[in-house]
């Protein structure tokens, strides 16, 4: 139910149940475990770029899904088990991770596709809080994200109606990071993912650490912070490297390291 292709530092890991949409099943999520545990233990991968196959990015979760016995699923311990961890392991990747949306993301597709570090959106992508829609309150995160992306008011209309917002809305609002033409989508998205996995990862991978942790945190905490992870880059052979490049004045050739 998924794939995943690891080339040139960058892990691709497509959904791939088109004809549901990419909606998540229990077993999707064991492989998505399996695989993002595989890129994690790769030391070749310096960035991951998460798609869906087909016309949609992912309708959430599969609402044909029981649980054990033709019981209906348990929500709880599915957030639980199955998509908390996900929307953990997203954040704590220590390299960029970047979601191409290329059609609807609905639900908890929503909510997944923005905990990845950059957006990038085809132009008939459309996301959807449509939790309130089956009665249910929006998880994956997004109670937590989207008033630090958009602000409280607009992400309150988004929970409570579930009406779909356009790309173009999208990046407007600061929600995602880019839209480009549908049929563009693929290439620039690969561009995006090429371009972070020659940057200087270990860099990259505390910086986002960073802004992602600074929600939490205030002025002061967060200068000691930078000051702790600072300590940590400049032991990279990376920095070493981008230094030495800019006094030859010539391009840096970064290892990742
Ligand atoms: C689907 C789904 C789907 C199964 C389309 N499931 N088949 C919940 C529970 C547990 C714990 C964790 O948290 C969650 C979080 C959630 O994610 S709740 C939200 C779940 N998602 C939704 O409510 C979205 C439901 N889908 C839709 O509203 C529409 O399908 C959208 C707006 C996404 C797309 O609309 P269309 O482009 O018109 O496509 P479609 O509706 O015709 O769907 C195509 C096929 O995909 C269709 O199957 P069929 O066999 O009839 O061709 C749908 O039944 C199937 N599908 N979403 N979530």
């Amino acid at each position: 139910t998924i794939r995943l292709e690891i080339a040139d530092g960058v892990a691709r890991l497509t959904l791939n149940r088109p004809d549901k949409l990419n909606s998540f099943t229990i077993q999707m999520h064991g492989e998505l475990r399996q695989a993002l545990k595989q890129v994690r233990q790769d030391e070749s991968v310096r960035c991951l770029l998460l798609s869906g196959a087909g016309r949609a990015f992912s309708a959430g979760q599969d609402l044909g899904e029981t649980g054990p016995g033709e019981r209906p699923l348990d929500l709880a311990q599915t957030l639980d088990h199955h998509y908390n961890p996900l929307v953990r392991s997203l954040r704590d990747l220590p390299f960029p991770v970047v979601a191409a949306v290329n059609g609807v993301a609905a639900g908890a597709g929503a909510n997944i596709a923005l905990a990845c570090d950059l957006v990038l959106a085809g132009r008939s992508a459309r996301f959807i809080q449509a939790f309130s829609k089956i009665g249910l309150v929006p998880d994956s995160g997004g109670t937590w994200l989207l008033p630090r992306l958009v602000g409280l008011q607009r992400a309150m209309g988004l929970c409570l109606l579930g009406e779909p917002l356009e790309a173009e809305q999208a990046l407007a609002w600061g929600l995602i990071w880019k839209v480009v033409d549908d049929d563009a989508l693929a290439d620039e998205a690969s561009a995006l993912a090429a371009r972070l996995a020659a940057l200087p990862t270990v860099a990259l991978g505390l910086t986002k650490r960073a802004l992602h942790d600074s929600a939490t945190h205030n002025l002061d905490h967060q200068l000691n912070m930078e000051r702790d992870l600072q300590k940590i880059a400049a032991r990279s052979e990376d920095h070493a490297e981008g230094v030495a490049a800019f006094k030859e004045k010539r391009q840096p050739d970064f290892k990742g390291r």
